[in-house]
C-alpha cells in the first residue's frame, strides 16, 4: 500500500493499541528465516508428538487432516520489528488436541520444543502453547501454507485484539516446516535463544535480546 496509507493504518494500529513498542506496521507478509526454504511433500512429511506423553503419536499427512480444526485472526509481530495485523489461520490447537485426547501428557510436561525440517528449533512454556493465540497452522489467509512460510505445517503464535490475557511473544517462536513436538519437563532453548535472543521474547516487553 502507498506509505501515506501505511502510516494511516499505523497511527490506528498505535491508538488501539495493536502496535508493541519499536514495532512498524506492514501490508506485505515479509519472508524470513534462517537457512534455506525446505520443500516438503506431504507423501514424505510426518508429524511426531513425543517426550513426556503417555503415548508417543506419528500421524502421516492424511492422519493430521482429520484432527478436529481451528481458525484464528493473529497480529504477528517479528522481532526485526515488522507486524502484520489480522492475519487469518487455519490448523489444529494443542490445547484442543490434549482436551480431547489425541495427545495425552505427562504431569511432567512443563515445555514444548519445536523441531522442524532443517534443524530450526524454538521452545515455548506449555502454558502459552496452551493459549487461544498459538496454532499449529495448515493454511495462512484461506490458502495452504506457500513453501516459503512453511507448507505444509507451521507453528504460529500472535496477539489476539482485546485479549491482554494472552502472553504474546515474538513470532520467530512459531517454526515453519513444523515436523514434531516434543513435550519436556526442562526447557531447552531453540535456535535463536541460543544465539542471543530473550527466552520469554514478551512482544510487550519488547524481550528481544538477552542482553
Ligand atoms: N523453520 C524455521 N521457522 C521459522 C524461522 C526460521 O528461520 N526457520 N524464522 C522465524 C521468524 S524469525 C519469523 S518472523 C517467522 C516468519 O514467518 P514467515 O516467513 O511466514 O513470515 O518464521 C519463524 N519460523
Ligand atoms: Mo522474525
Amino acid at each position: 500500500m502507498p506509505t501515506t496509507d501505511r502510516k494511516q493504518k499505523e497511527i490506528k494500529a498505535l491508538r488501539e493499541g495493536r502496535l508493541p513498542p519499536g514495532q512498524s506496521l506492514t501490508s506485505r507478509f515479509p519472508i524470513l528465516h534462517i537457512g534455506q526454504v525446505q520443500h516438503m511433500h506431504p507423501s514424505n512429511w510426518d508429524f511426531r508428538i513425543w517426550g513426556e506423553v503417555e503415548e508417543e503419536k506419528v500421524w502421516t499427512w492424511s492422519e493430521f487432516r482429520q484432527l478436529p480444526r481451528t481458525t484464528r485472526i493473529l497480529d504477528v509481530h517479528c522481532v526485526t520489528r515488522w507486524s502484520q495485523l489480522d492475519t487469518h489461520w487455519e490448523g489444529v490447537s494443542v490445547r484442543t488436541l490434549i482436551d480431547q485426547g489425541f495427545i495425552r501428557l505427562k504431569p511432567s510436561a512443563r515445555y514444548v520444543i519445536q523441531h522442524a525440517e532443517g534443524g530450526y528449533t524454538t521452545n515455548l512454556p506449555l502454558e502459552i502453547v496452551l493459549q487461544d493465540n498459538f496454532l499449529l497452522a495448515t493454511h495462512l489467509n484461506g490458502q495452504p501454507l506457500s513453501p516459503e512460510h512453511g507448507f505444509p505445517l507451521r507453528a504460529v503464535i500472535g496477539a489476539i485484539p482485546g485479549r491482554s490475557d494472552l502472553k504474546t511473544v515474538y513470532l520467530w517462536k512459531g517454526a515453519k516446516w513444523l515436523r514434531s513436538l516434543e513435550f519436556s519437563a526442562i526447557d531447552k532453548p531453540g535456535f535463536w535463544e541460543q544465539a542471543g535472543y530473550h527466552n520469554e521474547a514478551d512482544v510487550w516487553k519488547e524481550q528481544r535480546t538477552r542482553y
